[in-house]
C-alpha cells in the first residue's frame, strides 16, 4: 500500500533573530501544521504568533511569479541579459563604483554569499550594503572596538542562568517573544532574578521589569557612564580582571570622572533613587546580561552606546561566564549570517577586514577573482543619497524595502525615481520599493528557499525548501549567480546547489585562519548535500577546539585584538543630531507592534496578525493630547523637517511628555499616508554608519477631517479619501477612512466603491450628522459601513463579528441599524490572536469572574496559552482592571 502518512520536516522561521525551529507537518505538496521544534536549543517547541502564524502567510496570493521588464512579463533569460548588460554597460562607461547592491538579513547566508562575492572580488566595489545597516551595524562596530571581533559572547541560556537581566532599548515581549519567555519562565523559577528596562516609554516588556527607568531617549551613554563611575566607587572593580585581559581602563575611568549617581539621574531624566537600585543591583548580582536592541543601535551615537555598555561588564569582569555579558540581540532571520559573509560595505567575507591588505590578499587568492576592492563602499543612507546625486546609477535590491524602511522615505523615492536602473527581486509583486523598479525579479520565498540562517546567539539553522518554487521564482543565490555568469563571470558562481556554496564560506573562514578569527567553520567543511540537510543547529565556531561548537566566547580570555586584550572604549555623552525646536517641539520615536513584521508584505496578509492593531497610530501622554487638544483616535498630522504623516491618535500614560511614538510597518499599500520614515532625517552614527530611526524632531496637530468611517466587506472596498487604512479581516476587508469635504450621499458613495450586491439600507441620524450604511444578501452581510463627524470612542469591531455569525436575521439588521452590538459579537479589540479572544471578554472575566492572573484567564477563554504572545498584555489589563492582583 502506498505511505500516505503525513511527513514531517524541520525547519527555521523566516521572521525575527531567536532563530526558533518550525516542525512542519506536510500532506502531499501541501504544509499543514506547523509546531515549534521541541529540541531546537532556541525555542524547545516555543513559537510565537509569528511563527505560529507562518502558513497564513505562505500563500500564493500577492507572489510575483515572473520576470517582469517595466509591466511586461518577460522570460529569465530576457530579465537577466537585461539586468547583466544593463550593470555592464553602466560599469563600462562609469566604473564600478556606479553601481550597488542593497541586500538583506533576510537573505540566506548562501545568497549573500555570492552577492558579496560578486561585488567585491569581480564587479571590483564594495557598494554592497544592507538592511542589516538600519539594524545593528553599531553593534558590530562596538563589539569590533571592544573585542578586535564582531563577536556575540553570550548564548541563550545565559538568560536563565543570570542573576540580572538588564533590557536596553528592547521591547523583546513583542520582538523576541520567545526568548522574552524564557526570561519569564527563569523569573518564575527564580525569583530572585531581577529584572531592568531601560526604555523611554513603558512597553509590553516593562510588565516584567522590577525597575523600570524611563530614560530620556538617547541618554544611553551618560547612563552607563554613571554606572562605570558608581562601580570604580564602590569597590566593585574586577581588578584582576581588568589587568589581566584588558586595555584602556585608565582613560576610560579619568573620561566618566564627573559621571556621580545624582548627575546620570539627572541627564538621563529619571528618579535618583531607582538608578540607585540598579546600579547597586549591577555591582552586587554575581552574574549580570545586558541585553540590547534597536534603542541601543538606531541612533547617532548607537556605537558609543554599545561601548559603553560593554565598558561596564569589562570593568566587573561580567563576561565570558555563565549569565553575564553584553547581549546585543539581532533582528532579523540572518543578520548574523551576513555578517559572517561580509555583506556590508565595510566589511569583507568571514569576518575579515576591507581595509587590511592582507585580509583581501587572503580572500582574492581563495576566490581566485580577478580584482578585489580594497576600500569601503557607500552605507545604506549614503548609498541612497549617491544614488540620488547620480554617482550610482544602477541598483540591484534584494528582499528589503527601502522606499518604506529608510530614513528620508520622500527622498529616497525620488533617489529611486530618477536612478536610470533599478532591479527588485522580491517574493511580492507589489511594494512601495518595487514601484520604482525597472525589472523585477521573483524569488522564491520561505518553505521554497533552501539554506542556512544564524541566529543572535551565533546559531548555524537549516531553513529548508519544502515546496517547489511558486511559478517561475527562482531562488535568489541562482539568480545572483546567473547574472554574474551573464557579465562574463563564468568561473566563481558555477553551483547547482547551496551545499557548494555552503562548503567554499566554511573552507574561507578556515582558509589561512590559525586561530587569528573568530569566525572558523572548519569543523564545517566538505559537507555532502546528504550531510547538509540533515545538518543540526550548531554554535559557531566549530572547528578543531570546538567540534560540537562553542555555547560562550571569551570565557578563556583572550580577544581577537592585536595585543589579544579587550579594549576599554572612552565614550562621550551627545545630544540625538535630530533636535526638538521650536517649531519641532517633539521626539517622534518609533519601533514595532506584536503582530507585524516590518513592511508588512507577509505578516499584513493574515486577518489573525491585523487584528491585534490594524490601524497605525501615534502614542502620546495624555497632557500632550490636552495641550495639542487631540482626543483618542481623532487623526493627527505629524510634521517634520522632511516629510509628513497622518497616523491615529492614541493617548497613552506610559509615554513621556514631549514624546511620541509610532509604529513604522505601514505602506502604501495598506494605508494612504501613514509611513513613518518620511519624518526621519538622514542622520547616522558617524563610526556605524546607523541611521538615528528612533529620534525625530516633530510636530503634530489636528487633521480636520469631516468624516470618520469604518467599513467592513466581503470584497475589497475602493479607497479614495485623504485619509484610508485597510486590512484583512475575518470579514474579509476592513477599510478605517477618513477625508474632508461634504459627501451628499453616502449610500451612494458606498455603493459605488463596494463591490456588494443585495438590500441596502442607509440610516441617517441628523442630530449628529452620522450614517449607517449596509447591504446583506442571502448568504448574510455582505457591506457593512458607520460614518460619523467625529472619531469613533467605542470599539467597531465587533461589526466584523457580524460576519461571523450563523444566521443573519431580523436582530442582526437591528442591531446594526441601531448601532448596538448583540451579547455573542462583543468581544472588543483582540488580544489573543491563536484563540481570538478580545479585550471585552477578557475584562468581562476579570471585573465579573475575578480572574485575577494569567493562569485564571487562560481557562476560562484559552487566551495566552497557546503561543503566549500576548500575556504581557493580558497581565496589563489585569493590572487596569483588578488593582488588587497588583498589591
Ligand atoms: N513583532 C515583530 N518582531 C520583530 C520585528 C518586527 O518587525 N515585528 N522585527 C525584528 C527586527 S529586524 C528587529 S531589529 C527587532 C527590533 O527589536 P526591538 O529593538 O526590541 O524593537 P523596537 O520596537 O524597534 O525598539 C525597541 C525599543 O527601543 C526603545 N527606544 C527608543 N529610543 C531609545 C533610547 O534612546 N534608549 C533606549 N534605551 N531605548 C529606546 C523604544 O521605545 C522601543 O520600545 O525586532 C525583530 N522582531
Ligand atoms: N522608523 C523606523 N524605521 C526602521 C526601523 C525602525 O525601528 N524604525 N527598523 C529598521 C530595521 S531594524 C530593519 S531590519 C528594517 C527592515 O525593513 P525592510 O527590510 O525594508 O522590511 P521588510 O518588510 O522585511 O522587507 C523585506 C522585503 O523582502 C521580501 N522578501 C522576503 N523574503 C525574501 C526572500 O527570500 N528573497 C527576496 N528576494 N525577497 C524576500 C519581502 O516581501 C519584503 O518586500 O527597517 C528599518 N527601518
Ligand atoms: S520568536 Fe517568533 S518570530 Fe522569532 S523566530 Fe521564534 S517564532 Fe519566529
Ligand atoms: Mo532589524
Amino acid at each position: 500500500m502506498k505511505n500516505t502518512a503525513v511527513k514531517l520536516k524541520q525547519t527555521t522561521c523566516p521572521y525575527c533573530g531567536v532563530g526558533c525551529g518550525i516542525d512542519v507537518n506536510m500532506d502531499s505538496m501541501t504544509l499543514t501544521q506547523v509546531n515549534g521544534s521541541s529540541e531546537h536549543p532556541a525555542n524547545f517547541g516555543r513559537l510565537c504568533v509569528k511563527g505560529s502564524s507562518v502558513l497564513e502567510t505562505n500563500d500564493v496570493s500577492g507572489r510575483l511569479l515572473q520576470p517582469m521588464i517595466g509591466d511586461s512579463a518577460a522570460s529569465w533569460d530576457e530579465a537577466i541579459s537585461h539586468v547583466a548588460s544593463g550593470f555592464k554597460q553602466v560599469i563600462d562607461e562609469h566604473g564600478p563604483q556606479a553601481v550597488a547592491f542593497y541586500v538583506s538579513g533576510q537573505l540566506l547566508t548562501e545568497d549573500y554569499y555570492v552577492a558579496n562575492k560578486l561585488m567585491k572580488g569581480y564587479i571590483g566595489a564594495a557598494n554592497i550594503d544592507t538592511n542589516s545597516r538600519l539594524c545593528m551595524s553599531s553593534a558590530v562596530a562596538g563589539y569590533k572596538r571592544a573585542f578586535g571581533s564582531d563577536t556575540v559572547p553570550c548564548n541563550y541560556e545565559d538568560l536563565e542562568d543570570t542573576d540580572l537581566l538588564v533590557l536596553v532599548g528592547s521591547n523583546a515581549a513583542w520582538t523576541h517573544p520567545v526568548l522574552f519567555q524564557r526570561m519569564e519562565r527563569a523569573k518564575k523559577l527564580n525569583p530572585n532574578l531581577q529584572v531592568v528596562v531601560v526604555d523611554p516609554r513603558k512597553s509590553a516588556t516593562t510588565e516584567l521589569a522590577d525597575i523600570h527607568l524611563a530614560i530620556k531617549p538617547g541618554t544611553d551613554v551618560a547612563l552607563f557612564n554613571g554606572l562605570l563611575h558608581y562601580i570604580a566607587n564602590n569597590q566593585a572593580l574586577d581588578t584582576d580582571y581588568i589587568s589581566q585581559f584588558t586595555e584602556g581602563f585608565d582613560a576610560c575611568l579619568a573620561s566618566v570622572e564627573q559621571a556621580s549617581l545624582e548627575q546620570t539621574a539627572a541627564i538621563c531624566d529619571v528618579d535618583v533613587d531607582d538608578l540607585a537600585r540598579y546600579f547597586a543591583l549591577f555591582v552586587n548580582s554575581p552574574s549580570a546580561i545586558t541585553f540590547y536592541c534597536m534603542g541601543v543601535n538606531q541612533s547617532s551615537q548607537g556605537t558609543d552606546k554599545c561601548n559603553a555598555i560593554i565598558n561596564c561588564h569589562l570593568a566587573t569582569g561580567k563576561i565570558g561566564k555563565v549569565g553575564s555579558g553584553p547581549f546585543s540581540i539581532t533582528g532579523q532571520p540572518n543578520a548574523m549570517g551576513g555578517r559572517e559573509v561580509g555583506g556590508l560595505a565595510n566589511m569583507l567575507a568571514a569576518h575579515m577586514d576591507i581595509q587590511n591588505p592582507q585580509h583581501t590578499d587572503l580572500v582574492q587568492r581563495f576566490w581566485q577573482s580577478p580584482t578585489i576592492s580594497t576600500e569601503m563602499g557607500a552605507k545604506a543612507v549614503d548609498m541612497f543619497e549617491k544614488i540620488q546625486n547620480g554617482d550610482i546609477k544602477a541598483v540591484w535590491i534584494m528582499a528589503t524595502n527601502p522606499a518604506v524602511s529608510l530614513p528620508n522615505g520622500n527622498s529616497v523615492a525620488d533617489a529611486l525615481k530618477n536612478c536610470p536602473l533599478v532591479v527588485v527581486s522580491d517574493c511580492n509583486e507589489n511594494t512601495d520599493t518595487s514601484a520604482w523598479a525597472d525589472v523585477r525579479l521573483p524569488a522564491t520565498g520561505w518553505s521554497e528557499k533552501n539554506g542556512t540562517v544564524t541566529n543572535s546567539e551565533r546559531r548555524i539553522s537549516r531553513q529548508r525548501g519544502l515546496l517547489p518554487p511558486s511559478g517561475q521564482a527562482k531562488h535568489d543565490w541562482q539568480i545572483i549567480c546567473e547574472v554574474a555568469k551573464a557579465m562574463g563571470f563564468e568561473q566563481g558562481f558555477d553551483y547547482q546547489h547551496p551545499y557548494q556554496i555552503f562548503d567554499e564560506h566554511a573552507r574561507l573562514s578556515a582558509f589561512e585562519n590559525n586561530g587569528t578569527r573568530d569566525f572558523d567553520i572548519s569543523g564545517l567543511v566538505g559537507l555532502s548535500e546528504a550531510e547538509y540537510d540533515k545538518f543540526r543547529p550548531i554554535q559557531w565556531p566549530v572547528n578543531a577546539a570546538y567540534p560540537q561548537g562553542r555555547a560562550r566566547m571569551f570565557d578563556d580570555g583572550k580577544f581577537f585584538t592585536p595585543s589579544g586584550k579587550a579594549q576599554f572604549i572612552s565614550v562621550t555623552a551627545q545630544a540625538p543630531k535630530q533636535l526638538t525646536s521650536a517649531e519641532y517641539p517633539l521626539v517622534c520615536n518609533s519601533g514595532r507592534i506584536r503582530d507585524q513584521w516590518h513592511t508588512m508584505t507577509r505578516t499584513g496578509k493574515a486577518a489573525k496578525l491585523t487584528a491585534h492593531i490594524s490601524e497605525p497610530f501615534v502614542a502620546m501622554h495624555p497632557d500632550d493630547a490636552n495641550l495639542y487638544q487631540l482626543q483618542e483616535n481623532q487623526i493627527a498630522k505629524i510634521s517634520s523637517a522632511f516629510g509628513d504623516t497622518l497616523l491615529k491618535v492614541k493617548i497613552d500614560s506610559g509615554q513621556r511628555k514631549g514624546e511620541l511614538f509610532a509604529p513604522m510597518h505601514w505602506t502604501k499599500q495598506f494605508a494612504s499616508r501613514s509611513n513613518i520614515n518620511v519624518l526621519y532625517a538622514p542622520a547616522v552614527d558617524p563610526i556605524s554608519g546607523q541611521p538615528e530611526l528612533k529620534h525625530a524632531a516633530v510636530k503634530i496637530e489636528a487633521y480636520q477631517a469631516d468624516f470618520y468611517a469604518i467599513s467592513y466587506s466581503k470584497h475589497a472596498v475602493f479607497a479614495d479619501t485623504e485619509y484610508w487604512v485597510k486590512a484583512p479581516n475575518s470579514a474579509g476587508h476592513q477599510l478605517s477612512f477618513a477625508g474632508t469635504g461634504e459627501v451628499t450621499d453616502w449610500l451612494d458613495w458606498c455603493q459605488q466603491r463596494a463591490n456588494a450586491n443585495g438590500e441596502w439600507i442607509r440610516v441617517e441620524n441628523n442630530s449628529d450628522n452620522s450614517f449607517k450604511v449596509f447591504c446583506y444578501s442571502e448568504s448574510g452581510l455582505e457591506f457593512v459601513c458607520y460614518i460619523q463627524a467625529t472619531p469613533f470612542t467605542e470599539d467597531m469591531t465587533w461589526l466584523s463579528e457580524m460576519y461571523n455569525l450563523e444566521t443573519f436575521d431580523r436582530a442582526e439588521i437591528k442591531a446594526l441599524v441601531a448601532g448596538i452590538p448583540t451579547p455573542e459579537v462583543a468581544k472588543g479589540r483582540q488580544i489573543c490572536s491563536c484563540f481570538q479572544v478580545g479585550e471585552k471578554q477578557i475584562i468581562e472575566a476579570i471585573v465579573d469572574y475575578g480572574d485575577d492572573t494569567v493562569e485564571k484567564l487562560g481557562e476560562r477563554l484559552q487566551c495566552g496559552t497557546n503561543c503566549g504572545s500576548c500575556k504581557t498584555d493580558l497581565s496589563g489589563l489585569i493590572k487596569s482592571h483588578c488593582p488588587a492582583a497588583v498589591a
